[in-house]
C-alpha cells in the first residue's frame, strides 16, 4: 500500500493515479457563487457540476461556501485547502478530488464578512441548501413564519443576521445602494416549487424590512426553480477510514454518494450564470413536472422507507429494500403516486420507477433510515400529503399514503416497537411531545392530537373523514400487528 497522504493543494500531484483531480489553476479562480449551507449534498452535487465548468476553462465560478450554524465544515476542510474527495459507490467505486470550493465562511463568527462577500460584484449566483427547516416557513401554507425567533432576531439585527433571508436581504440592500447588479438566488432544496416558494418568502421578509425593499425583491430578484437529485448519505468515520486504508488519502471530510446525479434548472437568471448545461445539468422553461415527480416518487418513497423501515428494525434504505414487504409496499406507493403527477413530456415513468427501486437497493451506500426520518414535519406535506390530497379529490384509495402518515406518527411518539427510545429530530419536536403526553398507544387519540398541527396538515385534511379514518386504521394496525405486518398487508393489493 502507498504511504498515506494528507489531502491538500501541495499534495495534489502526489495523489494515487486512480484519482481524478482539478486540472485548472485554482489560484486563478474568481468568486462567482456564494453558497449557503455547504453540507454533503452541495459538495456532491452543485460543487461537482461547477468543478466541470471550471475544468472547461471558465474560471469565473469559484464557490465561497457559508455555514450558517457551526464551524465543522470549515474546520475540517480549511487545513486541506477546501479540497475533498467525492467517492461514488455502487458495484464499483470511483474517486475524484473536487476543487471548486475556494473558502468557507462561518456566519455566526463574522456575519459582516459574509455580507461583504455576498456584495462582491463578481458574485452572480447565491445558492442555498439549508434544508427544509432553513426556510422558516409553514409547509402547509408556504407562508413565512413571522413569529419565528430567528426571523424576529434578523429583523431586529439586520447587520448581524442568522438566517439565509437575513443575509440575502442585507446583501441585496447594500448592492442596490452601491449600484451593483443583483444576483440570482438559486434554491437547491427539496421544497415544492422551490424557486417560487423561496421568492415568496424572501419578498415577504424584505417587505418586513421595508416596503421599498419588498417591492425591489418582488420585481427585480430572480429565484429560478430547480430539481436536484443525488442520494448522499452522511459521511461516517468508516468512510474516512476506508479512504485512508484503501487509497492512502487522509481526507477529514470526504463525501460518499451514488453515481446517479440530475439537476434540472429553470433558465431564468438575472445576469451571467455558469454553463452548468455543458456540465451535465438540464435547463428548461418549466421545472414543475420534474420537481413534483422527483419529490413525490423518490422523496415520498424515501420517507416511507424511513418511518416504516425504521420501525420494522431496518437501519438503512438498502436493508429495508431487502425486506420484500417494504420493497413491495414502496413499489405500490409509487404506483399510487403516478396518477397524481403532471409528468414531463418524453418521460417513461415506469422506467423512472424501476430506476428508483434500483437506486434504493444500492447496498454500497449506508443511507440510514434515521437520517431521512429527520424533520418529517417539513417533508411530509410535499412528499406524501400532496399526492394523498389529489387521490382523495379523485376518489381513489389512500391506504398506502395514509400508512406512511401513520408510520410517521408512530415514529414521533419517540418509542420504538421494542420499547426503546427513538432519537426524533424535528423543529416541531416540542409540539409533538406536548400533544402526545399521556397518549400511550391510543391510536385514535394520537391521530387526533397530531392532526391538529395545521402547519403540517392544513385545515382541509383534519376535516376530511376519509383521511382521518384511514390514518386511524393504519395506526391501529401498526400498534396491533407491528409495522412490518401492517406494511405487508398493503404491499400488493
Ligand atoms: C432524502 C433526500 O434525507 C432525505 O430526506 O429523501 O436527501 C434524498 O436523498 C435526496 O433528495 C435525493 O436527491
Amino acid at each position: 500500500m502507498s504511504p498515506r497522504l494528507r489531502l491538500s493543494a501541495a499534495n495534489l500531484s502526489a495523489l494515487p493515479a486512480n484519482l481524478a483531480r482539478p486540472v485548472y489553476d485554482r489560484s486563478a479562480l474568481r468568486t462567482g457563487i456564494v453558497h449557503l449551507g455547504v453540507g454533503s449534498f452541495h459538495r456532491a452535487h452543485q460543487a461537482v457540476y461547477t468543478d466541470n465548468v471550471l475544468a472547461s476553462g471558465d474560471l469565473r465560478w469559484g464557490i465561497v461556501g457559508a455555514s450558517l450554524r457551526n464551524s465543522d465544515a470549515r474546520d475540517a476542510l480549511k487545513p486541506q485547502d477546501y479540497l475533498y474527495t467525492l467517492n461514488l459507490r455502487a458495484e464499483t467505486e470511483t474517486l475524484r478530488v473536487i476543487g471548486s470550493l475556494q473558502d468557507i465562511l462561518v456566519a455566526p463568527e463574522n456575519p459582516a464578512a459574509l455580507i461583504e462577500t455576498l456584495c462582491q460584484p463578481s458574485v452572480a449566483v447565491v445558492s442555498l441548501t439549508v434544508t427544509e427547516k432553513g426556510y422558516h416557513y409553514d409547509p402547509a401554507t408556504r407562508a413565512l413564519n413571522e413569529d419565528d425567533a430567528d426571523i424576529l432576531h434578523d429583523l431586529a439585527h439586520p447587520h448581524a443576521p442568522r438566517t439565509a433571508f437575513g443575509f440575502i436581504a442585507a446583501a441585496i440592500l447594500r448592492r442596490r445602494r452601491l449600484g451593483i447588479t443583483p444576483f440570482t438566488v438559486l434554491c437547491c432544496d427539496n421544497l415544492p416549487a422551490n424557486g417560487s416558494t423561496l421568492h415568496g418568502l424572501l419578498s415577504r421578509y424584505a417587505q418586513l424590512v421595508s416596503p421599498d425593499l419588498g417591492g425591489f425583491v418582488r420585481n427585480e430578484i430572480r429565484c429560478p426553480d430547480t430539481m436536484v437529485d443525488r442520494i448522499v448519505p452522511a459521511t461516517t468515520d468508516d468512510d474516512r477510514q476506508h479512504l485512508s486504508e484503501t487509497d492512502g488519502i487522509d481526507d477529514r471530510w470526504p463525501v460518499v454518494a451514488e453515481p446517479f446525479t440530475q439537476w434540472v434548472i429553470e433558465d431564468r437568471f438575472s445576469g451571467a450564470r455558469p454553463a452548468w448545461d455543458e456540465a451535465g445539468a438540464t435547463f428548461v422553461s418549466d421545472v414543475a413536472p420534474f420537481e413534483s415527480m422527483k419529490l413525490r416518487m423518490l422523496n415520498g418513497s424515501h420517507s416511507a422507507l424511513a418511518y416504516l423501515g425504521y420501525l420494522a428494525g431496518h437501519d438503512t434504505v438498502a436493508e429495508a429494500m431487502d425486506d420484500d414487504a417494504l420493497a413491495g409496499f414502496v413499489e405500490g406507493l409509487m404506483t399510487d403516486t403516478i396518477p397524481t403527477l403532471d409528468l414531463p413530456s418524453n418521460i417513461d415513468v415506469e422506467a423512472y420507477r424501476s430506476s428508483l427501486l434500483t437506486r434504493f437497493r444500492n447496498g454500497a451506500l449506508h443511507h440510514r433510515t434515521w437520517q431521512i426520518a429527520m424533520d418529517g414535519s417539513q417533508k411530509l406535506p410535499q412528499r406524501i400529503l400532496g399526492p394523498l390530497r389529489e387521490r382523495l379529490a379523485k376518489g381513489l384509495l389512500i391506504e398506502r399514503h395514509a400508512l406512511v402518515v401513520a408510520g410517521w406518527m408512530r415514529y414521533v411518539t419517540g418509542i420504538d416497537e421494542r420499547g426503546r427510545p427513538i432519537d426524533v429530530r424535528d423543529p416541531l419536536l416540542n409540539s409533538f411531545q406536548e400533544r402526545l403526553h399521556g397518549a400511550g398507544g391510543n391510536a385514535v387519540r394520537i391521530v387526533g392530537d397530531l392532526l391538529d398541527l395545521k402547519a403540517i396538515f392544513g385545515d382541509d385534511l383534519p376535516a376530511d373523514q376519509r383521511f382521518r379514518q384511514a390514518v386511524s386504521d393504519a395506526l391501529s394496525n401498526i400498534y396491533s400487528l407491528g409495522s412490518r405486518q401492517a406494511v405487508d398487508r398493503l404491499a400488493r393489493f
